[in-house]
C-alpha cells in the first residue's frame, strides 16, 4: 500500500469547517509507537516471567504511561468549562459604511468560525447549568487575519478596571481553605466582594436574573461588552457595541431545573448543542451593531461608552443586523479544538479597533500571556484550531513546540538576504494601520467621575423586567444570600439593593428574615422593554425536545404524526415508556428513548401523553410529569391520554395545557405553538410557589 502523503509542515493546512485532522498522527491501521514501530501487544508489560517484576527495558510501557502522565494541560484560569462548534458567518454587507473589515463589509461573504461557549467560575469538570455568566467567544478566520470577539452573554461586567480582575475571580472561585463551593457564586467571599464594590451591581442583577441560567447556548444572547471603534474605507470612525441575537429567542431554565440538571445531566448545555447539530438544527444568531458617533466625548446621551458596567439601551440606539452566524458542525476532537483554541482580544483585523475602556486595555495584555502557560509556550498559533486562514509570514522563530520548518536565513527586517521579504503592508495591502488618536493626560490611578454611577442602570434593568422575571430575580438573591454565613455581608448587600429598588430590597429582606434598609434609588429611570425575555407569541422551536409518554397500547401512528410536525419545525420527539426497547412493530415501531427509571423532566421542553396510554402510578413518571408542569412547560394529551394527566394531579384547564381528541394537525399545531412560547408563565403563580 503506498504511504499516505504527509502534510507539508512548513505550510500548515487551514482548518475546514469540521476541523483539521493531522494525518501524521493516525496513519495506517496498525498500532504503533510514536516512532511508527508496529506493536504486537499492548495489554501485557514485559516481565521477568509471568509472575515476575516488570522490566525497565519495556520502552512501550514507559512511552505509554509517560505520555498518559502528561495528558492534561492546565485548565483555563477562568472559563475552564466550555463546549464549542464550527460554523460559518455570512455578512449582510450592511456594515460596509462603518467598517472596512472585509468579512463584514462585503455582502454575502462567508467566513469560517469556531465558537466556544463557557461558564466562568467552575472547573473543567463542573456542571453546565450553574448560575453564572456564560462566555461567547467567536473566532472568525477571515482572509485579512483572525478576528476574535471574546464576549459574554451579559452585556456588562463586574468591574470597571482590569486591575481588579484577579480580585473578583479570587472572590468568586471556591474559597481557598477547603476549596468550596464549586462553580457557585452563593458563598461569602463572592457577596463580600460585590457588596463592597458596588460597580458590580449591574452585572450581579443580570446574573441573578434568568440570564444567569440559560436554557441552552442556542437561546442565549451574546455581547462584545466593550465599546469598539470601527473604521471605514474613508478613515471615518464610529463607536459600536457588538450583539449576537439568537434566532431561537432568548430563553432560560428555571432555578429548580438548573439545580436538578447539575446532578442529573451536568453536560446539559453541551449535549443540547451537539444533539441539535446532529439532528440538523444548527445554532443561529444574527450579528448586530449599535452605532454611536465618535465625536471625541466617548459618551452617548450621558452614558459613558468607556464604562463596561453600562449598556446603551436598544430603545436609544437600535441594534442593526449586519450578518448571520450558523453553527452546524461539532468538533472532531474536544482536546485538539475546544480545549486548545486560544482566543485573544488583540486578534483584530483592519477596520476594527479598540478603545480606552480600562477593562479592555487589561484584557489586551492578558489573553496572549495566559496561553503561554496554558498551551506550554509561544507557538500555540500553530495548533490546527488556532491557525489563521489568512497567509502567515511572521518573523517569530523557534520556541517550545515549534512545528513549522521555516526556510530562509533572515527573519528580520530590513534584510537583503531573503529577497527583502517579508515586506510591510499599508492600508491598500490590507495592513492593520491603526487610526491615529490623541492620547494625553497625567498618569493617575483614578476613574472618571462618570464611572461613579453604579445604580441607575441596575434600577432600569429591574423595572424593565416582567413580574415573573422580577420574582425569579428576588428568589435568586434570596437563595444566594441565604447561603451566606456572615450577617454583615447580607446586610451590606441589602443596602446595595435598597439603592436599586425599594420593592426588590424589601422582598429579598423578607426572604432573609432581615429588616429592609432605606436607600436612594434613582427616580424617573427610563425603561428598556428589550431587556425582558418573556414573549407571548410563539417563536421558533428548532432544537427543542418533546417527550411523549406511551406504551404498546398507545396510538403509535399519532406519535409519528406529531414527530413529523415537530421535525418540520426542527424539534425532536422522544418516546418515554415503562421499560426500554420498542413499542409496536413494523412501520409504526417506536424506539423507547427513556424509561421511567432514566427519565427526568429537565430533558424535555414539553410533555405529551399519547392517546391509548394506560395510566401508570409509577412514582418516577408522576414526578417527571409534576416537575414539568411546575416548571410551566407546554403539556399535551390526546384521546384518553388525559387520564394519566389526571392521575398526576395536572389541571387540564391550566394555561399551556393542550388537549385534543386525536394527534391531528390542529392539535399538533396548537401544541407546538405552546412549545414556541417557551413557558406558560400564567401558570406560574398557581404552581410554583417559591421553588423556582
Ligand atoms: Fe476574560 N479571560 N478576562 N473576559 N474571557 C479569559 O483567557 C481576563 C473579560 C472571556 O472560550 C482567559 O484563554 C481579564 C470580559 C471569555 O477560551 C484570561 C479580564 C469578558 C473567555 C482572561 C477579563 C471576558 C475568557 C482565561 C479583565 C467579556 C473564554 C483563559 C481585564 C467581554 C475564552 C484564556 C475561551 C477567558 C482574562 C474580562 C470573556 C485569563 C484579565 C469583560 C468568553 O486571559
Amino acid at each position: 500500500m503506498p504511504p499516505t502523503p504527509r502534510p507539508d509542515q512548513s505550510s500548515p493546512a487551514p482548518n475546514g469547517p469540521t476541523g483539521v485532522q493531522d494525518t501524521a498522527a493516525q496513519d495506517g491501521s496498525f498500532l504503533t509507537t510514536a516512532q511508527g514501530l508496529r506493536l504486537p501487544d499492548t495489554h501485557h508489560s514485559l516481565k521477568a516471567g509471568d509472575r515476575g517484576p516488570t522490566l525497565l527495558e519495556d520502552f512501550h510501557l514507559r512511552e505509554k504511561i509517560t505520555h498518559f502522565d502528561h495528558e492534561r494541560i492546565p485548565e483555563r484560569v477562568v472559563h475552564a468549562r466550555g463546549a464549542a462548534a464550527h460554523g460559518t458567518f455570512e455578512s449582510y454587507g450592511s456594515a460596509g459604511t462603518v467598517t472596512k473589515a472585509r468579512f463584514l463589509a462585503q455582502k454575502g461573504r462567508k467566513t469560517d468560525v469556531f465558537v466556544r461557549f463557557s461558564t466562568v467560575l467552575g472547573s473543567r469538570g463542573s456542571a453546565d447549568t450553574v448560575r453564572d455568566t456564560r462566555g461567547f467567544a467567536v473566532k472568525f478566520y477571515t482572509d485579512e487575519g483572525t478576528f476574535d470577539l471574546v464576549g459574554n452573554n451579559i452585556p456588562v461586567f463586574f468591574i470597571q478596571d482590569g486591575i481588579k480582575f484577579p480580585d473578583i475571580i479570587h472572590a468568586g472561585k471556591p474559597q481557598p481553605d477547603i476549596e468550596l463551593p464549586q462553580a457557585q457564586s452563593a458563598h461569602d467571599s463572592f457577596w463580600d466582594f460585590v457588596s463592597l464594590h458596588t460597580e458590580a451591581t449591574h452585572h450581579v442583577m443580570w446574573n441573578m436574573s434568568d440570564r444567569g441560567i440559560p436554557r441552552s447556548y442556542r437561546t442565549m444572547e451574546g455581547f462584545g461588552v466593550h465599546t469598539f471603534r470601527l473604521v471605514n474605507a474613508d478613515g471615518e470612525t464610529r463607536l459600536v457595541k457588538f450583539h449576537w441575537k439568537p434566532v431561537a429567542g432568548v430563553h432560560s431554565l428555571v432555578w429548580e431545573e438548573a439545580q436538578i440538571a447539575a446532578g442529573v445531566d451536568p453536560d446539559f448545555h453541551r449535549r443540547d448543542m451537539s444533539d441539535g447539530i446532529k439532528a440538523g438544527a444548527p445554532l443561529e444568531y444574527e450579528f448586530g451593531i449599535q452605532v454611536m458617533p465618535d465625536d471625541g466625548t466617548e459618551t452617548y446621551e450621558g452614558i459613558d461608552l468607556l464604562d463596561p458596567t453600562k449598556i446603551v439601551p436598544e430603545e436609544l440606539v437600535p441594534v442593526q443586523p449586519i450578518g448571520k452566524l450558523t453553527l452546524d458542525a461539532n468538533p472532531t476532537n474536544y482536546f485538539a479544538e475546544t480545549e486548545q483554541v486560544a482566543f485573544h482580544t488583540g486578534h483584530l483585523v483592519p477596520g476594527i479597533e479598540v478603545t480606552n475602556d480600562p477593562l479592555m486595555q487589561a484584557r489586551l495584555f492578558s489573553y496572549l500571556d495566559t496561553q503561554i502557560t496554558r498551551l506550554g509556550g509561544p507557538n500555540f498559533a500553530q495548533l490546527p484550531i488556532n491557525r489563521p486562514h489568512a497567509p502567515v509570514n511572521d518573523m517569530l522563530r523557534d520556541g517550545m513546540h515549534q512545528t513549522a520548518v521555516h526556510t530562509g536565513v533572515a527573519p528580520y527586517r530590513d534584510n537583503s538576504l531573503d529577497e527583502g521579504e517579508p515586506v510591510d503592508a499599508d492600508n491598500d495591502d490590507h495592513g492593520y494601520v491603526q487610526t491615529e488618536r490623541l492620547i494625553e493626560g497625567r498618569a493617575v490611578r483614578a476613574n472618571p467621575v462618570s464611572f461613579d454611577d453604579h445604580f441607575t442602570q441596575p434600577t432600569m434593568f429591574y423595572r424593565s423586567l416582567s413580574g415573573v422575571e422580577q420574582e425569579h430575580l428576588v428568589e435568586a438573591f434570596t437563595f444566594e444570600l441565604g447561603k451566606v454565613y456572615e450577617q454583615n455581608i447580607k446586610e451590606r448587600e441589602l443596602a446595595v439593593l435598597a439603592n436599586v429598588d425599594a420593592d426588590l430590597c424589601e422582598r429579598v429582606a423578607e426572604g432573609l428574615g432581615l429588616p429592609a434598609p432605606a436607600g436612594v434609588p434613582a427616580e424617573n429611570v427610563m425603561l428598556s422593554p428589550s431587556l425582558s425575555q418573556v414573549i407571548d407569541t410563539p417563536g421558533p422551536i428548532a432544537g427543542r425536545k418533546i417527550g411523549v409518554v406511551a406504551d404498546s397500547g398507545s396510538d403509535l401512528s399519532g406519535i409519528d404524526k406529531l414527530r413529523k410536525a415537530a421535525a418540520a419545525r426542527g424539534a425532536t420527539v422522544h418516546v418515554i415508556a415503562a421499560t426500554g426497547g420498542f413499542l409496536g412493530k413494523g412501520a409504526r415501531r417506536q424506539i423507547v428513548e427513556r424509561s421511567f427509571l432514566t427519565v427526568r423532566s429537565i430533558e424535555f421542553d414539553a410533555i405529551v401523553v399519547a392517546g391509548g396510554t394506560t395510566p401508570s402510578t409509577d412514582i418516577k413518571l408522576i414526578l417527571m410529569l409534576q416537575e414539568a408542569f411546575r416548571h410551566c412547560k407546554a403539556f399535551g394529551a390526546w384521546g384518553d391520554g388525559t387520564v394519566l394527566l389526571e392521575a398526576a394531579g395536572i389541571d387540564e384547564s391550566a394555561p399551556g395545557v393542550v388537549i385534543g381528541a386525536t394527534a391531528v394537525k390542529a392539535f399538533n399545531d396548537e401544541f407546538l405553538d405552546a412549545v414556541g412560547v417557551h413557558r406558560a408563565w400564567d401558570r406560574a403563580s398557581a404552581v410554583m410557589g417559591s421553588v423556582v
